[in-house]
């Protein structure tokens, strides 16, 4: 796949959207006008069109929200494996099954419910443990981990339950050139077996675990991967930064005390640099529509109401690191952060 050039709205320009972040992150874009409507763009007459723009849009920004959608689960299903489609994933890769997602006569397992009342988004959660706990890539414990993500949520608390993505770009961008070149090249372990083992919602409904999970490589009851610590995006070309809090567990070239320590910081480097985030505050029937391969989010257990709401998980290609890819801020000639350059 070859890099696109860098015109992010492409065909989208004919609507209003804006920047939620300044120049310097160019971190999210909100479509801020519900005459915009996700349900239109996939029946269009130059739909292919759209939608490749609208992945490339999401590539570039990292996460895309459109307000007060009318779109059923259906046509979510549908842009969900259209936007990788039309943006060139390989053949194999569906939509993702998750390993204990359930096939309800509403829903089938390729759907996710996203509930503040239990199931995979409480996995694990306790209201006592520090709230960046919860930074996380979606599944990457898989050897075909995701490229997009749907998000739409229905029924929300009056007020809270905002969410929270950061940039794996602008992560990357803000190490100091030689811990770049220190992190490139490593690889590491990433683990889902939370949801098999010691995970009240499994255990309770006596789950098992899906397989195979949308791709003919994500199979078994293992759920683990290695993945590169630096990935290229096939979409963008750039670099960016594929360890998470969720799921990494171990960098496998380093000893067990380094990778701690290496990966303590880099999950500190994402979820204490509040400048390379964006939070976003849902109304009824939002979407977000992210990019795992170059972000990670995390939601906010503030509320005490019902949140829910469906999310589609579509599956990219097997992660990888090329050598000859560039850093985002060079690809589009913005400046080094001005701490790097003063640095030799
Ligand atoms: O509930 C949220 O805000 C996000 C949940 C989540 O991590 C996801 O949908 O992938
Ligand atoms: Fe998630």
């Amino acid at each position: 796949m070859v890099a696109a050039p860098f015109s992010p709205l492409g065909s989208l320009s004919a609507f209003e959207s804006y920047d939620e972040t300044p120049h310097i992150g160019r971190f999210g874009t909100r479509f801020s006008n519900k005459s915009v409507q996700l349900s239109r763009l996939l029946t269009a007459p130059n739909s292919d069109e759209l939608i490749k723009d609208l992945a490339t849009l999401v590539s570039h920004r990292g996460v895309v929200f459109f307000i007060d959608q009318d779109i059923d689960i259906e046509q979510q299903k549908e842009l969900g494996a259209r936007l990788g489609e039309l943006a060139g994933k390989p053949a194999t890769s569906k939509l993702h099954i998750h390993p204990i997602s359930e096939q309800t006569p509403e829903l089938t397992a390729d759907v996710s419910v996203i509930s503040s009342e239990g199931g995979i988004a409480r996995n694990g959660y306790s209201r006592s443990a520090r709230a960046s706990n919860g930074w996380h890539t979606d599944i990457t414990f898989e050897p075909i981990p995701s490229d997009y993500a749907i998000l739409k949520l229905h029924t929300l608390p009056a007020v809270g339950g905002d969410t929270l993505w950061a940039s794996g770009y602008e992560a990357y961008d803000k190490l100091s050139p030689a811990y770049q070149r220190f992190l490139e090249g490593l690889t590491a372990l990433h683990d889902g077996s939370g949801f098999r083992e010691g995970i009240k919602y499994a255990k309770e409904t006596n789950k098992v675990i899906n397989s195979p999970r949308g791709s003919p490589q994500n199979t078994g009851t293992r759920l683990q991967a290695v993945h590169p610590v630096i990935r290229t995006h096939p979409v963008t070309g750039f670099k960016s930064l594929f360890v998470n809090r969720g799921f990494t567990t171990r960098i496998t070239e380093l000893t067990d005390d380094e990778s701690d320590d290496v990966l303590a910081y880099l999950f500190r480097h994402v979820s204490e640099n509040h400048d390379m985030q964006v939070r976003f505050h849902w109304s009824k029937n939002d979407i977000a529509i992210w990019d795992n391969r170059c972000t990670f989010h995390t939601a906010t257990n503030d509320y005490e109401s019902l949140r829910q709401g469906n999310r589609v998980v579509s599956l990219g290609e097997k992660p990888y690191f090329d050598p000859g890819s560039v850093s985002r801020r060079r690809a589009l000639g913005l400046d080094s952060p001005n701490t790097l350059s003063t640095m030799k």
